[in-house]
């Protein structure tokens, strides 16, 4: 019989490679989504184009105890991946209550219908290195003690306190992967990458003058997402449940990203970036740098596309979309 994987958040970026990437290894992959994403796929499930045919998705809310436990109880997954959460740190400032509420109550259904279904079912959740915050130590690894420094950032730890927490006290296969930035052709366009790859796209298409941006000194370890969900399928696949940090243990600053960026289009970047205030975030997240070491080693796991060639992946992949 075929493996089960039950993803939330299958419609984003993480959610949509996992989903390929499972299907690759022979499981029956389904989904949970929002009833109005069923009746507008076109504009809400692009991310799922090459496979919609292949996966099964079923509507619900994740603010909904009842609805995540009706999906659970119809599918019996023998793995769920829970990957859905308001992901974007800067609007969570501006909307901290439906990030913490949702974010926090999502994890908690998720595992409360594990626990009360009485299933074998190994959980996954998507930790963050935004839980490291103002860094304690540099390179983080999984014993840096956490300073969340957004509302998200705080969703974030409690969701991993969570996992932890249900896993020593009912024995649950439960897994976070404490995952920093990780980029991609599927990137969302409110996130710094994808907001400049398109932007570059644009002015070398003289669709646009210029790119305004907000703190160009913070630092992010940025891999290639692809990669990372191979990461947290291998973390469901050992005996023991554990957390993982994973990264590439590089870092580079933004003006790094954007100037490399507008590079590979032959466009000098001094020439079209404005400051804006307006993005700058109340508290910022100054540096983040993988120690992946225990990954490395007990899984085998290791980050292969480094950033010069993750840049020049998502500008040419703008680039030809827009043209
Ligand atoms: O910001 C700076 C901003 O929004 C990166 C999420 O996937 O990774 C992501 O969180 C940095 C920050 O990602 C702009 O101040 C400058 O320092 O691309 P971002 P993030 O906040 O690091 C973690 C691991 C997650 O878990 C999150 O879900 O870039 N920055 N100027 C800007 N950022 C944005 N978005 N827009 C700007 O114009």
């Amino acid at each position: 019989m075929k493996r089960k994987a039950l993803i939330t958040g299958i419609s984003g970026q993480d959610g949509s490679y996992l989903a390929e990437f499972l299907l690759k290894k022979g499981y029956q992959v389904h989904g949970i989504v929002r009833r109005v994403a069923l009746e507008n796929p076109i504009q809400r499930l692009w991310r799922l184009n090459k496979i919609i045919k292949k996966i099964h998705l079923h509507s619900g809310t994740m603010d909904n105890y009842a609805s995540i436990f009706k999906i659970f109880n119809q599918v019996k997954p023998n793995e769920f991946y829970h990957l859905a959460a308001q992901s974007y740190v800067d609007y969570s400032f501006q909307d901290q209550f439906s990030t913490l509420n949702s974010n926090i109550a999502s994890t908690h259904y998720c595992l409360s219908a594990i626990k009360e279904s009485g299933l074998k079912t190994k959980f996954y959740f998507a930790g963050s290195s935004e839980m490291f915050g103002k860094v304690k130590q540099i390179p983080q690894n999984e014993n840096t003690p956490f300073h969340p420094r957004s509302p998200y950032g705080i969703s974030k730890v409690t969701g991993f306190d969570l996992t932890r927490n249900f896993r020593e006290s009912y024995g649950i296969h439960a897994s976070s992967g404490i995952l920093f930035n990780h980029e991609s052709e599927k990137r969302g366009f409110e996130f710094v990458t994808r907001k400049i790859s398109r932007a570059v796209a644009s002015i070398k298409l003289k669709k646009q003058k210029y790119l305004e941006l907000g703190n160009l000194n913070a630092q992010r370890d940025w891999g290639y997402a692809p990669e990372y969900v191979k990461g947290m399928w291998m973390m469901l696949q050992e005996k023991n449940p554990d957390d993982y940090v994973v990264g590439t243990g590089e870092t580079h600053s933004i003006k790094y990203f954007a100037e490399k960026a507008f590079d590979t289009l032959g466009l000098n970047f001094q020439k079209y970036i404005k400051i804006n205030k307006k993005f700058y975030r109340p508290a910022e997240v100054d540096i983040l740098v993988a120690d992946s070491k225990k990954i490395n080693s007990k899984l085998g796991w290791k980050a292969k596309t480094k950033i010069d060639k993750l840049i020049e992946i998502m500008v040419i992949n703008d680039f030809k979309l827009l043209k």
